[in-house]
């Protein structure tokens, strides 16, 4: 079912509470311009306040690619003022992404190059196809990372082996990709959609506040140390014993059945 209308964005929901944008320039790659992104600001707003949705799946339209990165013809002429402009815009955007409440995969269908391999980095984890390409190609532009490539790739993967890959701009396909810990795993690329579609399916059979939580703590302790973000864990693990969720998961364990779950 598709439930928004964009230019350059899809946005279905095909099972209750999945939803799935798709970028959707496939002509140009996929390639982020400000009218894309302005779009996904539009989506990612709606789906923080959509208190039904338990995953968020984004994927690239065609079979070549994710995304290929931010738009060169429109980056091209920026000025410095616009530069700036043009990469804390999307730099907010990225930082909503990763501060939805509920799981955010990426399904990387061939290319995720530079703002694309970016807004991978942002999503919580990465199901890679069997044809997924990964890289920050920016240095060969004359340009750094613009959408937190430099921060995020030495958080997501080894500090060294971000830097050898953003000073070279050297290209990792799927297997490599999981190998270093870039992505989780890798799919034959006509099954990515099915097996991100079984993967959200399977967060959404849990207990949707528990989810929430696990998310919410897990983001909130990466910039922490052990004990404060261990704090922080026990917080929000005494919030979900206010939840009809905990009593029902519990009592439906001591029954020998499965739980019904009500998102609260
Ligand atoms: N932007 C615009 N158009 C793109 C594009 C891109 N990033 N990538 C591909 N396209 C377009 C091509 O121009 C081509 O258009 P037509 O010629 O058909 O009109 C069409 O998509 C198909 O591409 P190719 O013909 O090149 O296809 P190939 O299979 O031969 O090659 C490729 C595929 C992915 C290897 C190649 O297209 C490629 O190298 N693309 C560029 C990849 C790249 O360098 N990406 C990183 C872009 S830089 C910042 C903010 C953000 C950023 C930086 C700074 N601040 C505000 C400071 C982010 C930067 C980037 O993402």
């Amino acid at each position: 079912m598709t439930t928004a209308g964009y230019q350059n964005l899809l946005h279905e929901e095909p099972e209750p509470g999945i939803h799935l944008l798709t970028m959707n320039r496939p002509k140009a790659l996929n390639a982020l311009n400000s009218a894309t992104l302005a779009e996904l600001a539009c989506a990612i707003t709606g789906l923080a306040a959509d208190a039904s949705a338990r995953a968020v799946l984004i994927t690239g339209a065609g079979a070549k690619a994710f995304v290929a990165g931010a738009d060169i013809g429109e980056m091209q002429t920026l000025t410095p003022e616009a530069a700036r402009t043009f990469s804390s815009k999307a730099t907010r955007l990225f930082l909503e992404l990763e501060a939805l409440p509920m799981p955010v995969l990426a399904l990387v269908n061939g290319y995720a190059l530079g703002g694309g391999c970016e807004l991978a980095l942002a999503c919580d984890w990465i199901v890679a196809a069997d044809n997924a390409v990964f890289g920050q190609p920016e240095v060969g532009l004359g340009i750094p990372p613009g959408f937190g490539g430099s921060q995020r790739l030495p958080r997501r993967i080894a500090p060294g082996k971000a830097l050898e890959l953003l000073v070279t701009g050297r290209q990792v396909k799927a297997d490599e990709a999981v190998a270093i810990g870039l992505a989780n795993e890798v799919v034959a690329a006509d099954a990515l959609r099915a097996r991100g579609i079984e993967l959200a399916l399977l967060i959404a059979s849990k207990g949707p506040v528990a989810v929430r939580l696990v998310k919410e703590a897990w983001r909130r302790g990466q910039s922490l140390d052990l004990a404060q973000a261990c704090a922080i864990e026990s917080d929000l693990f005494a919030l979900a014993f206010a939840t009809a969720d905990q009593s029902e998961g519990m009592r439906a364990f001591l029954e020998k059945r499965a739980p019904r779950f009500i998102g609260g």
